[in-house]
């Protein structure tokens, strides 16, 4: 048929196999193969027709890299009629994951067999997108339509027992001889002269859905959205499933999908989808670098930190040994890790004899000679130089030989940790984000000595543990801390120039941040931003530099654990609340420092916020500190909640225009100082080249 389509006969069964790796997208290639080899199967002499896939996976979606392009010929539309018109059965035979329009390809087919292991899911959502190939219309014809807006508004795959549950597919078969097995279920088929089952077909029955139905799903997504379009769209497509033919509802969702493919938000997200796999790769690594094998960590340190580290390693059925000074510490660590797997059990989101294998896993040490034969450790104890150099020289005094030795600072110096063993080649930083096992972020730190095979293993590593891996170069902070810290510093600035608590947070989460940064100080505890600072040595002699944080520590107002900080907080309900006392004493401070209050619009608290982290990643990418800007953006969305929509601040960046970005930070340097804004040479030529972050990393990789 084609490269990448073959169609063959087997007992009077026509089987038509998709082989284009890694994951079989639906590009140009694949629907025109498909659709040549339905027709061939027309006029021969198979009964039933089987689409199947070679490689590890069903059809895994449409070919992201194509949106955004001309379409080219033919259209899924035209492949999907083709096999739903077809005269003879269609079968999908579904392994791995039928994802968005894979899975669409097989509710266009008359019948669905799936083996045990496989997923199906419509995960367009994720990318900003709605199903544009019949799911919105198809899927609530089978399932419901609460199923469906549940399965289309989330995205996430859905378990093969669960599909049969609800009708999305029609037979589980045995994985062991899948090809055998689909040809069986096709033949019983065709002998039990099984109709040709057309989803279409179906009525839809919206009389039992409550009134105002529609309109409630869309008000508690739009909270849950935080100000994303597509899961609006999913819903008013789900409408027109309801309320008008199929044909008309397929026309509706093919309005809406292109209205979403071509909107900011999805870009954003393709952008943050290849991002996220690229920043895995490292630059200048042999993709044959051999990898050491990883069965058994230890993890010095049983505070949250530790705790967390160890959850994400048990979770993936890796043994942990927890090391702590004395037994007491060691019981209270393992106390927490039981204690946060018992409320996931209790939230139900976790099975009790899964919780149960999961805590077998860990196990408790004070010694440290019981961890010499692990392969990994990784030290997360407090943030203090000393402390952990004495630490890695002692690991290196028992450790075997090949052992993996970690630290998961955020600020400290890898170099100096590595110097303090004798193998600095087998040093790296595993930079987790606290809670560690929620946060998806795992930067990983490369020494000046690290070896490649050290670092290719703990990016293998992260990948099993469900880590998104960036890879960053020592400095203080690295890459995601680095650059936060303008941004705090101006959320408080804001705050004498004009603005309440309220607006600079209310602007900062209207642009769809999780938590303005006042709010996450309250959070994280204002003592803890406090205690940094006094540590610094370099900070700008001014009065205005921290001012509002700092009064509010000495006025013991540390945030959330003692009732108040930036807001007051309900100590029932933990609801924040704004604090007259606080808008009083910001303005009195003001008028101390002489400085003027005005209005401050959303715009510009956007820009004193945002715009130092771009021009901080700016300065990180010229050191060489991330590989790329994408790396950059990883970063922000899956350590610092920066929103998927916006792409992350160097996207962000691209989106405003970097020229822009460049001018406004000037005209800020020319307010407010040089030692707050100084422009980065990169930002400064790539304004001057009108250029991208996206071109600069272009060039930069060779593409
Ligand atoms: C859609 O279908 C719209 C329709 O409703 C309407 C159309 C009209 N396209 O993730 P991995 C690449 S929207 C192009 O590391 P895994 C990926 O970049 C789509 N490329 O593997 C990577 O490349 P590289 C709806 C794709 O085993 C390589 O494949 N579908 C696509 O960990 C391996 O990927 C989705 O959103 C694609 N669709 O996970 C599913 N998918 O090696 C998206 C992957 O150069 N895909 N690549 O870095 C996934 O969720 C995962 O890739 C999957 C495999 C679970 C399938």
């Amino acid at each position: 048929m084609s490269e990448v389509v073959s169609y063959e006969l087997k007992d009077n069964i026509g089987v038509i196999s998709v082989n284009n790796p890694p994951v079989n997208a639906l590009a140009q290639s694949v629907r025109s193969g498909i659709l040549q080899a339905v027709q061939a199967s027309q006029n021969d002499e198979s009964k039933a027709i089987i689409l199947r896939c070679e490689g590890r996976t069903f059809i895994a979606g449409a070919d992201i890299t194509e949106f955004g392009k001309p379409p080219k010929e033919p259209g899924l539309t035209e492949v999907l009629a083709a096999i739903e018109n077809s005269s003879k059965p269609v079968i999908a035979a579904i392994h791995g994951t039928a994802l968005g329009g894979g899975f669409e390809v097989t509710l266009a087919c008359h019948y669905r067999c799936a083996i045990e292991t496989a997923k199906v899911g419509l995960p367009e959502v994720k990318l900003g997108l709605l199903p544009g190939a019949g799911g919105t219309q198809r899927v609530p014809r089978i399932a419901g339509v609460k199923f469906a807006l549940e399965m289309m508004t989330k995205g996430n795959p859905i378990a093969v027992g669960k599909a049969l549950d609800v009708g999305l597919i029609d037979q589980i078969i045995d994985g062991n001889e899948i090809n055998q097995n689909a040809v069986e279920y096709a033949k019983n088929l065709v002998e039990s002269s099984a109709p040709l089952k057309r989803i279409r077909d179906i009525e839809i029955n919206g009389s039992d859905l409550e009134s105002g139905f529609f309109d409630q799903a869309r008000k508690q997504l739009a909270k849950r959205a935080r100000g994303q379009i597509a899961q609006d769209r999913i819903v008013s497509c789900i409408e027109a499933a309801v309320n008008l033919p199929i044909d008309k509802g397929l026309e509706r969702e093919r309005e809406l999908f292109r209205e979403l493919v071509m909107s900011p938000e999805s870009a954003s997200m393709r952008h943050i989808f290849f991002s996220e796999r690229q920043a895995a790769k490292i630059e200048g690594l042999a993709k044959a670098t051999p990898l050491r094998s990883i069965n058994k960590v230890a993890i010095i340190g049983g505070g949250t930190m530790g705790g967390g580290i160890a959850m994400c390693f048990a979770n993936v059925g890796i043994p942990v040994v927890m090391l702590e000074v004395n037994d007491e510490a060691l019981e209270r660590g393992l106390g927490i890790v039981k204690k946060n797997y018992n409320i996931t059990v209790q939230k139900g989101r976790l099975a009790a004899d899964q919780m149960d294998k999961r805590l077998e896993l860990i196990s408790g040490t004070t010694n440290y000679e019981h961890i010499a034969d692990v392969d990994m450790v990784i030290e997360a104890v407090f943030e203090n130089l000393d402390l952990k150099k004495e630490i890695f020289t002692k690991l290196d005094g028992v450790c075997k030989p090949g052992a993996i030795l970690a630290t998961n600072t955020s600020y400290q110096d890898v170099d100096a940790i590595a110097e303090a063993t004798a193998r600095p080649e087998d040093v790296v930083g595993m930079h987790f984000f606290s809670p560690a096992n929620v946060m998806k972020l795992l930067e990983v730190v490369r020494g000046e000595k690290t070896a490649d095979d050290v670092l290719a293993t703990v990016m293998q590593v992260g990948k099993r543990i469900k880590k998104v891996c960036a890879l960053s170069r020592v400095c203080y902070g690295f890459i995601g801390n680095r650059m936060l810290s303008g941004y705090g510093r101006e959320a408080q600035m804001l705050l004498l120039d004009g603005c309440t608590p309220a607006q600079v947070d209310g602007a900062l989460e209207n642009f769809g941040m999780a938590m303005g940064p006042l709010a996450m100080g309250d959070l994280a505890g204002l003592d803890v931003g406090y205690k940094a600072r006094q540590a610094l040595t370099n900070l700008p002699d001014d009065p205005k530099l921290y001012r509002m944080g700092t009064l509010l520590v000495e006025m013991g107002r540390y945030g959330q654990k003692t009732g108040s900080g930036y807001y007051k907080y309900d100590p029932e309900t933990r609801k924040r609340m704004s604090d007259p006392e606080v808008e009083s004493l910001i303005v009195e401070e003001a008028e101390k420092l002489e400085i003027d209050r005005r209005e401050i619009s959303d715009e510009e608290i956007l820009a004193r916020c945002f715009y130092p982290l771009i021009n901080e990643g700016a300065k990180i990418l010229e050191e060489g500190i991330a590989q790329r800007a994408s790396d950059i953006d990883v970063v922000y969305i899956y350590g610092y909640a920066f929103p998927v929509a916006k792409g992350g601040p160097m996207h962000y960046a691209d989106t405003v225009g970097v020229k822009k970005v460049y001018e406004k930070i000037c005209e800020f340097r020319d307010r407010y100082g040089e030692e707050y804004w100084s422009p980065a040479p990169l930002l400064k030529r790539l304004a001057e080249e009108e250029k991208s972050f996206a071109q600069w990393d272009k060039e930069r990789s060779g593409v």
